[in-house]
């Protein structure tokens, strides 16, 4: 028998059959299909895989590139400084999807309104919606920051370019996920069959199958929430950060940077927290391209995503940028914090019928 006959040892093949697991095959598999749809969602991911790998190839090299850190001197849509980097990673989105012939608007926090693809480009039949760089406050620190991103599909025509298709609940979106820039990049997504972690393989320049079928912890230790903000806080979250601070088994976990803090909790379980406030009930976090596609990710994988009053999916936006309250990650911890919420709702209904009016 000459080598070429001996089959290798099953672990070699594993490892070979793994290094071609690349995100566009696995969408396919994942789909069983070879459909036109199938095909548009794989060549999607494609490209965000690549946006992904030209965003982590200037933050490794952040520290040495000219006008790479720092701000930019302008605020947002939200009122926030725009950095350099958020700048740069939304160009990327642009510039990857433009002539990709696949989408027909992008539509991101850095953006006030979806950009719309213009006319002597390839027009395509889905939205892409970013948050290009998320926790872009970590870049100067050198520090975990991520992306967020979630497909949905043109509904109309939007001739008049209002988008009023996209203000609809989070059961609209075909597909979502989250790019990790950490020690190593990784890629997870979900197309509603489960959620499935791809890491960047530098040497190759391929994101490869790292972890499927990622199911999070029914509980889990880590609270993740700024603390900081305790005194703005209703009194029913106060009572539930009081209960976590006074019961063993609990660990607060918060880097400021919201993918980070997701990843942690998908893998080790537990709840990530950014609730209204006194001031703004709505909170910080933006539903189309921040909250709901996380929310879609994280129940695919067993867990829950709540406004605290509302599941996430359900939650239909009143306008682009629109922002709710978020209680996410393993579906017991996030009940637990619900349960303060109802409890602080039916004792104020209780004092309100006990109070005598006039
Ligand atoms: P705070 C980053 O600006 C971000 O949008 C999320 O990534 C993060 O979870 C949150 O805001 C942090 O906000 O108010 O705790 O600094």
């Amino acid at each position: 028998m000459t080598d070429m006959d001996q089959p290798l040892d099953l672990d070699h093949q594993y490892a070979i059959d793994r290094d071609c697991t690349t995100l566009s095959r696995h969408v396919l598999q994942q789909l069983q299909s070879f459909s036109a749809e199938a095909q548009d969602l794989s060549a999607l991911m494609n490209r965000i895989a690549l946006a992904a790998k030209l965003i982590a190839r200037r933050l490794t090299r952040a520290g040495l590139v000219e006008d790479a850190l720092g701000f930019t001197g302008r605020t947002n849509v939200q009122g926030e400084s725009v950095k350099k980097m958020d700048v740069f990673a939304n160009q990327v989105f642009i510039s990857v999807f433009e002539q990709s012939g696949l989408v027909c608007r992008l539509a991101s926090e850095e953006m006030d309104q979806p950009y719309y693809i213009p006319e002597n480009c390839p027009i395509g039949r889905y939205t892409l919606l970013y948050d290009p760089i998320d926790g872009s406050s970590n870049v100067d620190i050198n520090l975990n920051v991520g992306a967020i991103f979630a497909i949905r599909r043109q509904e109309g025509e939007d001739l008049d370019h209002t988008a009023q298709d996209l203000l609809q609940d989070g059961h609209r979106q075909i597909a979502a996920g989250y790019v990790l820039y950490g020690p190593s990049t990784m890629l997870v997504y979900s197309i509603g069959k489960g959620v499935h972690a791809f890491t960047l393989d530098p040497s190759l320049g391929e994101f490869i199958l790292s972890t499927e079928n990622i199911r999070i912890p029914e509980h889990g230790p880590v609270y993740s929430v700024n603390e900081g903000n305790f005194w703005q806080w209703e009194e029913s979250i106060r009572n539930y950060i009081r209960y976590v601070h006074r019961h063993d088994g609990y660990t607060a976990r918060y880097g400021g940077a919201l993918v980070g803090d997701i990843h942690r909790i998908l893998f080790q379980g537990g709840v990530f927290l950014y609730p209204g406030t006194v001031k703004k009930p709505e909170g910080k976090l933006r539903l189309l391209y921040e909250s709901a596609p996380l929310a879609f990710l994280v129940e695919q994988a067993g867990g829950r995503a709540s406004t605290g009053m509302q599941e996430i999916m359900d939650v239909i936006p009143d306008k682009l940028h629109a922002r709710t309250p978020l209680i996410i990650g393993s579906k017991e911890d996030v009940a637990l914090v619900e349960s303060f919420i109802q409890e602080h709702d039916r004792a104020q209904r209780e004092q309100e019928i006990l109070t005598p009016k006039g």
